[in-house]
């Protein structure tokens, strides 16, 4: 059987067994695809992202009630950070941000949504490990938020950290990386910890709101989105100090689809290049014409190559050459994508600065 048959086989086997792909380690269940070498069964000769193009739109798997990083609005608009990756996506693709259809998905569903074809690219506040490259299929691509782990309880608990958590429950979101970390933490200090599972946040508020849970345990950026969403206002909540896992978060593909694969990476190091450079959607077209050929080449502007002759570089990666300048003209650059979105919430950048301010964002070269 061509590998291509073979992982089509293994997809609808896998979407009958795997109701829930839960953060793997210790309880792997599906194999959608093993190789991520070029051939299995995606796109090693761009037909996942030729059939993209050829839709005219891209799939994104993403939310619809994430504050932050993903919401609809009652105006139909999907607002957030993950939101506008979606659209960064495909304003590189199609020279049309809103070139997008935003799927929402619950977090149980989101290797599900990605191994069946129903989503092309998974954005939705998604955890990179190890477990979900290998044994789910999924290729992660450029990280584009470095989270953590963190808890969050009722202000009036009398919890200081979560060292004093013992004998509680703890609430979480059902098929992510918190319920396994929540359960290795309170293993790692030997505290008493019943892990409740949910299938979304709305119920996660409910049984909190009815003083179920001792704790709701999310990302760091989630809860604070959560907090300040609260009924009873923000300060009826504490986020406890700790931060108790790495949860870079970040875009996947299905394993195999190398090409669109390259391109997604690509169009997410235009945003944090642009930021490097000081390239932003209000002054992006002063720059068409900058003195620094490097520049010009990133925004598909011409430059004067070794034989002088006037071109533009096409770096070969199945985007259109000016895909940067349609990245950052129509969405912004990370910084802006960063302001609008996740600056609001009260977070700060952190490890999620540019590398020359002592973060971790960092594009490669783009010549
Ligand atoms: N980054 C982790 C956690 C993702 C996660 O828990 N997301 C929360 C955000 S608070 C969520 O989606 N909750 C359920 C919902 O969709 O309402 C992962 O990839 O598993």
């Amino acid at each position: 059987m061509k590998r291509s048959k073979l992982l089509v086989a293994l997809v609808a086997l896998t979407l009958v067994f795997a109701a829930c792909s839960s953060e793997g380690g210790d309880d792997t269940t599906t194999t959608a695809g093993e190789d991520g070498g070029g051939d299995g069964g995606g796109d090693g000769g761009g037909s996942a992202l030729q059939e993209v193009l050829d839709r005219g739109e891209v799939n994104c798997g993403t939310r619809d009630a994430l504050t932050g990083f993903a919401v609809l609005t009652e105006d139909g608009e999907h607002v957030g950070f993950d939101s506008d990756f979606c659209r960064v996506i495909a304003a590189a693709l199609f020279g049309d941000a809103e070139a997008v259809n935003h799927v929402d998905l619950e977090t149980a569903d989101r290797f599900t949504a990605l191994q069946s074809g129903q989503i092309d690219v998974l954005v939705r506040n998604t955890t990179w490990t190890a477990s979900r490259d290998g044994s789910e299929g999924a290729t992660f691509l450029a990280t584009t938020y470095y989270d953590g782990q963190g808890m969050m309880v009722p202000a009036d608990a009398g919890y200081s950290s979560i060292e004093d958590m013992d004998g509680v429950i703890v609430c979480v979101a059902k098929g992510t990386t918190t319920e396994g970390n929540a359960a290795a933490t309170a293993d790692r200090l030997g505290l008493d910890w019943e892990v409740r599972p949910f299938d979304d946040n709305d119920l996660i508020q409910e049984a909190f709101g009815a003083g179920q849970c001792d704790g709701w345990s999310a990302d760091s950026s989630a809860l604070v989105g959560l907090r300040a969403d609260q009924p009873d206002g923000p300060d009826s909540v504490s986020i406890l100090p700790e931060v108790f896992s790495k949860e870079p978060l970040g875009p996947a593909v299905l394993d195999g689809n190398d090409a669109l694969a390259q391109a997604v990476n690509w169009a997410i190091f235009a945003t944090i290049q642009a930021e490097e450079w000081g390239i932003t959607s209000a002054n992006v077209d002063t720059f068409l014409d900058s003195e620094d050929s490097n520049i010009r080449k990133f925004l598909g502007a011409s430059f004067t190559d070794g034989d002088g002759n006037e071109t533009t570089l096409d770096a070969g990666l199945g985007l259109p050459t000016d895909f940067a300048y349609q990245v950052i003209s129509q969405v912004g650059n990370y910084g802006e994508i960063f302001e609008a979105h996740l600056a609001p919430l009260g977070l700060e950048r952190g490890v999620n600065a540019l590398w020359f301010d002592g973060g971790l964002m960092y594009a490669p070269p783009y010549r």
